[in-house]
């Protein structure tokens, strides 16, 4: 049995993302699955607050966000590479894409489609976390065309790049796969008129059965009160230190870390362990738990001095 314990649920597209990694790098992992709403209390202890899906755990470090979650598969795991060909770098720069403003038309197309057919609870819930408080259902649905041309010209993009291509990078696939795939799934499984729409795209929907067939992993289910137990009983690695002079963050200050972009998702205080360009990690102390370590991507996220 691995050591990495996926917090998460089925239905989750941006894990679908994660899902894949682990099946491209054909890894064992536990799969804890998680509440799709707050409260979700066996994941708030481990997090400090962070509330989004999914979250990785290995032992007493928590790694929060997909961006974060890949980058430590790739450092643990680097063979077979998530970048085929040397495409490390501006490969994460596709990601600022897929998991910006393409995941925010998509969920546009998702929503309006679902319109009043969404559970109230979970309308409410989405709807301020990625609309924001001025939130209208009846808004998104007047837009919804317009959303669609831009999806359309978008996943037009992917079926051009695969034309040709066994995966985005070659013949071996890569980051690029699983950022665009995940995209392409939640439309295929939650727009009504989902299949209808991607049938447009041939090179497209071609690839998409290749990034199908890579699967997810070994995957064992695992129980919440178990990842706890692992948690609680494991040391966090130790943090490297660093600073960043630039933000004027250094290893030892109180921060708060919380995500840019959405609204709503608490803000996690800790301690600064380790700090780079790309990541930073927090140590936290939690009664049920005692110490761990949480990991963010820099990148999306904003960090505030306390005190
Ligand atoms: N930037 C984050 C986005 C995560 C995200 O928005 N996930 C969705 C699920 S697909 C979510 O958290 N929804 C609210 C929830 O699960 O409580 C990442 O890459 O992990």
């Amino acid at each position: 049995m691995s050591d990495i314990i996926l917090h998460h649920y089925p239905q989750s597209p941006v894990t679908e993302k994660v899902r894949v990694v682990l099946g491209i790098k054909d890894l064992d992992w536990g799969s804890v699955i998680i509440p799709r709403l707050p409260p979700k209390p066996d994941l708030m202890p481990l997090t400090g607050g962070y509330r989004l899906t999914p979250v990785m755990q290995i032992g007493a470090d928590v790694y929060c966000d997909t961006q974060c979650i890949i980058r430590e598969l790739e450092r643990r795991h680097p063979k077979p590479t998530l970048f085929p060909g040397g495409a490390e770098g501006m490969a994460w720069g596709v990601g600022r894409w897929t998991d910006g403003p393409l995941l925010s038309t998509t969920i546009e197309v998702v929503f309006a489609d679902a319109g009043d057919a969404m559970p109230d609870d979970f309308q409410a819930d989405r709807g301020m976390l990625y609309f924001g408080p001025d939130f209208d259902m009846k808004a998104i649905q007047r837009t919804m065309t317009e959303a669609l041309v831009q999806l359309r010209a978008q996943f037009g993009w992917m079926d051009e790049r695969v034309a040709g291509r066994n995966f985005m990078l070659g013949d071996a696939p890569g980051l690029p796969d699983a950022l665009c795939y995940y995209l392409v799934w939640f439309i295929r499984g939650r727009y009504s008129k989902g299949p209808e729409f991607l049938s447009q795209f041939k090179h497209l929907t071609e690839w998409e059965r290749r990034v199908d067939g890579i699967g997810h992993g070994h995957p064992t289910e695992m129980a919440s009160a178990d990842a706890l137990a692992i948690a609680r009983d494991a040391t966090p690695a130790p943090g490297a230190g660093g600073d960043d002079d630039l933000a004027g963050l250094h290893t030892g200050d109180a921060v708060a870390v919380e995500p840019t972009g959405v609204t709503g998702c608490p803000a996690v205080s800790g301690t600064i362990v380790q700090i780079d360009n790309q990541e930073i990690a927090l140590a936290r102390t939690e009664e049920a738990i005692g110490d761990v370590v949480v990991h963010f991507p820099r990148a999306g996220y904003r960090v505030t001095k306390q005190n």
